[in-house]
């Protein structure tokens, strides 16, 4: 409180003239000095300035990271490796109000399987949006294979706004992939099992009873949304079909899906039977699967699909008949299916092989154009023989997994899990190139745009599954390990090692950032799930609160620093609806909203309506507050939620108590308003001297201040009113209520003032 007791004319100060008094006092270390005290070699400080991102300025690449068992996302910068943002997804985050709001809520219900809420979820793979095989940066999509469902993203303001549930499958593995212009959004299954829902068939119906499925999402980009009804699947056989990748260039409108187990080998070592590593994994070969997803899409249109589960799947004898399906042979026990940014090969890579493969489209396409197939599978899929189908093999060392591409041509950079190690390669020549050590047991790897037509080379990051070493430890369960290696020179130089400390991260995409152009803030009203206005939403000067039966609806604003309303009366069992809006226009000026003990919070991020529901069914008193320091009286925004026992009736009908003010307090009040307007004055001459129109984000806080600013004439009213009255406690306090309207415009006003010198605001006439 006191730091607001001293002058205005203070704050001024302090916030223009204190930066310049502090830099000289000490006599600084040179380079040297700390180059020794902290053991640093000349590699390691080349290392830094490579990563380091000076204070306010920016990363060139923004990573989308696989958040895990977590369910999340998290989002980091590269090359200073920041994290800038954890996304609820699959599961609830209590920052964002992800789970304990309706609205999103809503969203999470989406992800709800057979009744159930699922509260965790195994996120793999993220991709980005494209157009024309390029990033778009519009949304993200990324999969959960514990519980087969898929996300969409939208990158506008970084939120879920839909999950849907696979209809056919109990795990999935191979997706979110798109197509090159986000038509389709793909996932494989993985662990083969009836398709039919909540349908029984013993083991040993293996082969004829399970199966496994490629599934088309089909995207909606302009409602942002995946529909459901436009989408489909193709059956696959109890193969355990693993990754995929999309056709791009000649290769567009295929996509390729590797598998294991292509055995349908059924374990069960407590019956004497040798486990599912062992046969799993007898086989020299399994099968890429190669289908035209273009054709398949017409083949269900045309009604040549059956429902299963209210869904179209694609049998697989249709799909042998119309030739859209099929096999071809990939060593051993495969994990990687990537296809070039050119669109010509397919790059599958085997754990148990020590070579990766490198498929040609032009040979697969020559051999379904000749009828040339070695044989067929036991379910009538023609399988293309492995010499017809290869362009090359090349030996990179032990467990190869995935591939990523470079900017320069042909180059490749493969992890080796058993290794511990990242190959360069050259997937033209076959040439090895270099190879570096990573800390431990890499799985994916990623370069800057590295799946998309054109990647961005420079940067790539190891997506590491041990951490052994690496940091100060924190108990058994170690953090994830993603280390930063620079790849634009001809040997690659590991620059810096991350720890996540959320979930195993199996995948990450990286785009750069100017592709990126998130809102600041939503037109006031909105339901950011639904991206549309909240039917629900009030302005300034509307709010009410209304009860009919036993349920309260409370239509409220939040602006800085309180709550309209600040007291919530209900009776034991009440329903209550909160629909509050954040009147904010200024950046970051977030408000929470939470009630004691009712576990709800909600996240309120300028302009938007956010919905909170709960029964008051504990007599009592519960305060409700902002959870997030949104301005010097922060701790004031707070109310009260009055639940009152059935029938209670007031006794004492005594005004609340109030402070008692005196006509001097009243008087040093007013000058304290006065003094906090020539503040704001000059302020205001600072910024509308110069081109302050041309920065939409100051032009937001100019509106907000106005705001502020416009609520005074109505305290003044008041003031003056009551001071008429000689009610010295009322005049006081409408009093203050004027300055701590002008405390917010003028914090508003000065780092606008701010925002404008650092920006080179120009002087206007
Ligand atoms: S997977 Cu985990 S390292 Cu799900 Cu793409 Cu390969
Ligand atoms: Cu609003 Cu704190």
């Amino acid at each position: 409180m006191s730091t607001f007791a001293v002058k205005p004319t203070v704050l001024l100060v302090a916030a223009g003239i204190g930066l310049g008094a502090a830099s000289t006092a000490w006599s600084a270390e040179s380079l040297q000095d700390v180059l020794k005290r902290r053991g640093l070699s000349q590699q390691d400080v080349l290392a830094a300035a490579k990563t380091y991102v000076p204070t306010g300025k920016r990363d060139e690449f923004v990573v989308f990271s696989s958040g895990g068992q977590s369910g999340q996302v998290i989002v980091y910068g590269i090359p200073s490796m920041r994290i800038l943002k954890y996304i609820g997804v699959f599961t609830p985050e209590p920052w964002q109000g992800y789970g304990f709001d309706e609205e999103s809520k809503m969203v999470l219900r989406g992800g709800r399987i057979d009744g159930r809420d699922m509260t965790w979820g195994d996120t793999h793979h993220p991709a980005i949006s494209e157009t024309n095989g390029q990033y778009d940066g519009q949304f993200l999509f990324i999969n959960d294979k514990a519980n087969p469902r898929i996300a969409v993203l939208d990158l506008q303001d970084f939120e879920t706004k839909q999950i849907v549930v696979n209809p056919i499958y109990k795990s999935e593995h191979g997706g979110a992939f798109v197509t090159t212009n986000t038509e389709y959004v793909f996932e494989a299954a993985q662990y083969p099992a009836p398709l039919e829902n909540q349908k029984f068939y013993p083991l040993e119906e293996m082969n004829d009873k399970y199966r496994g499925g490629m599934t088309y999402w089909k995207f909606d980009r302009k409602e942002g949304r995946i529909n459901v009804k436009e989408s489909f699947s193709v059956e696959l056989p109890p193969y355990w079909q693993d990754l995929s990748d999309a056709g791009k260039g000649p290769s567009e409108g295929w996509s390729f899906t590797n598998s294991f187990c292509s055995e349908r080998y059924v374990g069960g070592i407590e019956k004497g039977r040798p486990p599912y590593e062992a046969g799993c994994s007898a086989k020299d070969t399994d099968y890429l699967h190669v289908i035209n997803w273009k054709k398949a899409a017409e083949l269900v249109a045309a009604g040549k699909a059956k429902t299963i589960n209210n869904h179209k799947v694609l049998p697989i004898d249709v799909a042998v008949k119309e030739g859209i399906l099929f096999l071809v042979p990939e060593p051993k026990s495969p994990h990687g299916v990537d296809v070039t940014p050119d669109g010509k090969l397919i790059i599958v890579a085997g754990k148990l092989d020590t070579h990766v493969s490198v498929f040609s489209f032009e040979k697969i396409m020559a051999a379904i154009k000749a009828g040339k197939f070695e044989s067929k599978d036991p379910y009538g899929i023609p399988i293309i023989g492995i010499k017809d189908a290869l362009d090359k093999q090349v030996q990179l060392g032990l467990g190869p997994l995935h591939t990523q591409y470079d900017s320069k041509p042909c180059v490749a950079y493969t992890s080796l899990y058993v290794d511990s190690q990242v190959a360069k390669w050259d997937y033209c020549t076959g040439k090895v190139l270099d190879k570096l050590s990573v800390h431990y047991n890499i799985g994916h790897l990623m370069t800057m745009e590295g799946d998309s037509v054109s990647p961005k080379g420079r940067y790539l990051v190891a997506l590491n599954k041990l951490a052994i070493d690496r940091f100060v430890p924190v108990g058994p369960l170690h953090p994830q390990n993603h280390q930063l290696i620079d790849i634009s020179n001809d040997k690659m130089q590991l620059l810096y090692d991350m720890p996540l400390p959320l979930g195993e991260p199996h995948y990450a995409v990286a785009i750069e950032a100017a592709k990126l152009k998130p809102g600041v803030r939503y037109k006031v009203g909105t339901d950011s799930r639904t991206g549309k206005l909240s039917p629900d939403y009030v302005r300034a000067g509307e709010e009410v609160t209304t009860k009919t039966g036993n349920k309260i609806v409370v239509k409220g604003t939040l602006i800085r620093s309180h709550f309209t309303p600040e007291t919530i009366e209900a009776e034991v069992g009440d329903e209550i609806t909160l629909h509050l809006t954040n009147l904010e226009r200024a950046q970051d000026e977030t408000h929470g909203f939470t009630v004691s003990t009712y576990n709800v919070h909600a996240s309120l991020e300028p302009g938007k309506t956010v919905t909170v529901k709960f029964k008051a069914d504990k007599e009592g008193v519960y305060p409700y507050y902002c959870t997030e320091f949104c301005s010097a009286l922060h701790l004031e925004m707070m109310g009260y939620l009055l639940v009152k026992p059935k029938g209670w009736k007031p006794t004492k009908t005594a005004a609340v108590a109030q402070a008692v003010y005196t006509e001097a307090d009243y008087k040093a009040t007013l000058k304290k308003v006065a003094d906090t307007q020539a503040v704001i004055d000059s302020v205001v001459g600072f910024i509308t001297s110069v081109n302050y129109k041309d920065f939409p984000d100051v032009v937001a806080m100019v509106e907000d201040a106005t705001d502020q600013l416009g609520k005074i004439p109505e305290a003044k009213a008041k003031a003056e009113a009551a001071a008429a009255k000689k009610d010295w406690d009322q005049a006081n306090l409408w009093a203050e209520q004027i300055w701590q309207y002008q405390v917010k415009a003028a914090d508003l006003g000065l780092r606008a003032k701010t925002y404008l010198e650092q920006n080179n605001a120009k002087k206007v006439q």
